[in-house]
């Protein structure tokens, strides 16, 4: 008889909800961050190993290695894809739940052992281990001042109290030290190469240094961006089809979906000029970053919940497939979430995952709520994500509008084939020469099973790029927005791509993704001052990017039209 390693909530002597805690929050509690760093550190001392919760061993379940885990069995044979992780399909949020789930379990074991090693204030840290869950970074907020990476990311030390007193160590969350050469001997070239993980490598040689600077510059660039996407993606996404995921639909909603804005993430924290551990989906989450990333992710899913509590998992296929999965299937609620046990015989599926309540986390934004009834955690969530991430998009500017003159937003519908250029890549989105936006494909290298899959090989990825905020900002005294007066400013556009062909050369936008069609589009804001605009129809502008980069006659859009100008 196989012993499964079983994934569950927190195994605590006083199982309780805690909540999963801001990074930059946490940082603030001295033991529960020391606690943090302690137990990472522990993970990553142990080895690869396809049965346990090692750092490596939880982190080769995403990706490569592509081997069995759990002793779930073999490899499914028409499968493109060789790791367990569901991308590009109805369940990304929910087996990525699972996972932070699994992260979390490991994490807190380690830090309940860890409490027990101090020999003074026991009671405390213990209390401090008890509550820890899985942090997570909100990198859709820059925090107060000038926008900044959370220092905590990108320094290679680290002072924390230790059981032996208060030390400086290796920060775990800057770099990931391999242990085991089959492990790294199972990445493709140049991930081989390199005995740490890195962000925005120097080269793709052994030598190669991460570049922190860069992920930094990314962030300030980007974290506007992402916040206006986050709160279009959490307020006028609503279906789980295209909420879910980044594979494009015959009716796109016209906002992100919850995992395009985190392939922008993924590019964003790992680098694409030359391709950082976080920017390929083999290999990510070898990164600790990952798991920073991917609790926000879940946390962005349960406030997407709270605003629908009547939405969940709805069939679909599972492009490329993954280990145990085969290519093009179907999958629904009640799919296994692969390699997860929850028992010796069952894994966990989506229908088991609603709440988080029952998986003993919660995130800050639900505390206080927990006797409300939905309606009401509803209008709370709202009113949370509204002063956290939005509304401010949808005020006009001028106040009041010039009369006979409509609000609206603008944006930018941008669609290309996610492998055509055969490696993960980004696609940055300047306004006079400077970057505003970018958005990303977060995909798997060449040598990889997936660049060669035929079956997937027309998969097109929608983007969204919101421009409303961007326009007032460049041009303060904005007469309208209509056409006429936002015409100039679209012409203002240019894209640039971000990453590098097999041989080494920098990837040209004008030669390298053919497939790339962008579409501007405005919806009139119809209530622009109630608590919660409603937008109007889509109004796509075809005609405005004539003779310029990713402009296509509107009939090969193939979109349901909604009305054209
Ligand atoms: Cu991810």
């Amino acid at each position: 008889m196989s012993n499964h390693p079983i994934v569950q909530p927190v195994q605590s002597l006083h199982p309780a909800v805690h909540n999963r805690r801001e990074l930059r929050d946490l940082q603030s509690d001295h033991r529960q961050f020391s606690l943090y760093i302690l137990s990472l550190r522990e993970l990553m001392k142990e080895h690869f190993n396809v049965n346990d919760f090692s750092y490596p061993s939880i982190a080769g379940i995403h990706g490569q290695p592509y081997v069995e885990w759990g002793s779930s069995g073999p490899e499914t044979s028409d499968t493109q894809f060789g790791g367990y992780c569901t991308h590009g399909s109805v369940l990304f949020p929910t087996w990525h739940r699972v996972y932070t789930l699994l992260f979390e379990q490991a994490l807190f074991a380690k830090a309940n052992e860890i409490a027990k090693q101090y020999p003074t204030e026991r009671d405390e840290w213990s209390k401090a281990a008890d509550a820890l869950r899985s942090p997570y970074w909100d990198w859709a907020h820059a925090g107060p001042g000038k926008p900044q990476v959370p220092s905590v990311l990108v320094t290679p030390s680290i002072s924390i109290t230790t059981p032996e007193g208060v030390k400086e160590v290796d920060n775990p969350l800057y770099t990931y030290k391999f242990l085991d050469v089959s492990v790294t001997n199972s990445f493709g070239d140049p991930w081989h190469n390199w005995k740490t993980t890195l962000r925005y490598p120097t080269n793709e040689n052994p030598d190669a240094k991460s570049n922190m600077a860069g992920f930094n510059d990314w962030f300030v660039d980007d974290v506007k961006h992402l916040r206006n996407e986050v709160y279009m993606c959490l307020t006028r996404n609503p279906r789980w089809e295209t909420f879910s995921n980044h594979s494009a639909t015959d009716e796109p909603v016209g906002v992100n979906s919850l995992e395009t804005i985190h392939d922008q993430v993924h590019e964003g924290i790992g680098g694409s000029e030359t391709e950082g551990h976080m920017a390929i989906i083999p290999v990510a989450a070898f990164d600790a970053s990952f798991f920073l990333h991917h609790t926000n992710v879940d946390r962005l899913l349960s406030l997407w919940q709270a605003l629908h509590p009547d939405l969940w998992v709805i069939p679909g296929p599972q492009p490329n497939g993954t280990f145990t999965i085969a290519d093009g299937a179907t999958v629904n609620v009640d799919s296994d979430l692969t390699p997860f046990w929850n028992t010796q015989s069952t894994y966990w599926k989506s229908t088991e995952v609603k709440s988080t309540d029952d998986l003993l986390y919660t995130y800050p934004e639900f505390n206080g709520l927990e006797k409300s009834s939905p309606q009401q955690v509803k209008e709370a969530i709202m009113e949370k994500v509204d002063a956290l991430y939005g509304h401010h998009l949808f005020v006009p500017k001028p106040k009041p509008m010039p009369s006979g003159r409509t609000p609206r937003t603008w944006n930018l519908h941008i669609r290309f084939k996610k492998y055509e250029f055969g490696s993960s890549f980004g696609i940055d989105v300047l306004f006079d020469g400077q970057r505003v936006a970018s958005v990303a494909s977060f995909a798997s290298r060449r040598n990889t099973p997936c660049a060669n899959c035929q079956n997937n090989i027309n998969l097109e990825l929608d983007s969204f790029v919101h421009l409303t905020e961007l326009f007032y900002e460049k041009e303060p005294s904005l007469h309208s927005l209509d056409l006429e007066h936002v015409r100039p400013l679209l012409e203002r556009i240019t894209f640039v791509m971000r990453g590098r062909k097999e041989d080494g050369s920098p990837a040209d936008i004008d030669h390298d993704l053919p497939s790339l069609k962008v579409l501007p589009y405005s919806q009139d804001i119809i209530d622009p001052d109630s608590s919660f605009p409603r937008l109007g129809n889509v109004v796509h502008y075809p005609g405005v990017l004539r003779g310029r980069l990713g402009q296509l006659p509107y009939s090969e859009w193939a979109l349901p039209s909604e009305g054209t100008a």
